[in-house]
């Protein structure tokens, strides 16, 4: 069952996990190096002993895959994942003039009243992203994330790499090749992204008709990202297995610096006292090719699982 490898992560990283400082001030506990491995045969790994939003994972992979890295895409569907770092930029500007934000992320839990402010602060925001095409040409930028890195990685002399499109031909062109690669880590343009990312570089493998895919995941927040992150990869596995005319094999799942965040702990807990339910199904309505296809091709039949677990993010 899918859930068990999620909750055997879990339960090392408490039971044996390292007290590590970290970047956000949260604190963590952590272990380095683990891997976890989902056979898409055996249904869609969207976990179930918590409620995971399918509409968050696949608008985001779409949107990745779309090379667009502006929140106005995300937003247009209700997608929030992304906004903290987009606001983060916005309220260190000099456009913005409302309450000062610094830090917003802590305060926020700390100070029932600043939240108030930074939530009136958001939504006014992401207005502004929605309606305002020269303010989001502007704010509503991440600046080189994931779909640029992989649609159009910029190399020297103005050449520009899509390296979805140079797999997708790999892949069906020759099989057997040790290089089906993308990287989404461009150390020349790490400065001007908003977040360093954290799936980092991924391969994919073809044997006995079958495609599978192995990420290298630098950082994962295993309560709130990492649930996530296994949907995700999935799904492109998914996709690209359609695309190239393969069944799909297994996703791999390796991950570096493998954190619990001190904040989730109790959310951890709660969450390992639930017992699984059977992995739901992925439906793709359409034979659109996989850059064509939109949020409301996908379906996900079948989804039983326990109720969502709320927990604050580190920004
Ligand atoms: N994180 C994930 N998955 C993601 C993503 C972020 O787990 O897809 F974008 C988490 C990992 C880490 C934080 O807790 O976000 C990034 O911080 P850092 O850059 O310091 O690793």
């Amino acid at each position: 069952l899918f859930d068990n490898a999620y909750h055997e992560l879990m339960k090392r990283v408490m039971n044996t996990g390292t007290e590590k400082t970290d970047r956000t001030n949260t604190g963590t506990k952590s272990v380095f190096g683990h891997q976890m491995r989902f056979d898409l045969n055996r249904g869609f790994p969207l976990l179930t002993t918590k409620k995971v939003s399918f509409k968050l994972v696949a608008t985001e992979l779409i949107w990745f895959l779309r090379g667009d890295t502006n929140i106005k895409y995300l937003l247009e569907y209700n997608n929030n994942i992304w906004n903290e770092w987009a606001f983060k930029k916005y309220t260190e500007s000099p456009d913005y003039n409302g309450p000062d934000m610094t830090d917003f992320g802590h305060r926020a839990l700390a100070d029932e009243n600043f939240n108030e402010q930074y939530k009136k602060e958001m939504k006014a925001f992401k207005e502004k992203v929605l309606t305002d095409d020269e303010f989001s040409k502007k704010y509503g930028t991440l600046g080189n994330v994931y779909g640029k890195q992989w649609r159009h990685w910029e190399g020297p002399d103005g050449v520009v790499i899509d390296q979805i499109k140079n797999l997708i031909d790999g892949i069906k062109n020759s099989p057997d090749s040790r290089r089906h690669i993308v990287s989404a880590w461009n150390p020349a343009e790490i400065e001007t992204m908003a977040l360093p990312p954290c799936h980092t570089l991924f391969q994919f493998y073809v044997a006995d008709g079958k495609l599978s895919l192995q990420l290298y995941q630098r950082s994962g927040d295993i309560f709130l990202g990492i649930p996530f992150n296994i949907a995700s990869y999935a799904l492109l596995l998914a996709l690209v297995a359609r695309e190239c005319g393969l069944e799909a094999g297994e996703f791999v799942h390796t991950i570096g610096d493998a954190h619990i965040y001190s904040n989730h702990f109790d959310a951890v807990n709660t969450q390992l006292e639930r017992s699984s339910y059977k992995a739901p199904e992925l439906k793709i309505n359409s034979d659109k090719s996989m850059f064509e296809l939109e949020y409301e091709d996908f379906e996900i039949v079948n989804y039983e699982s326990h109720p969502a677990i709320k927990a604050p993010i580190a920004v």
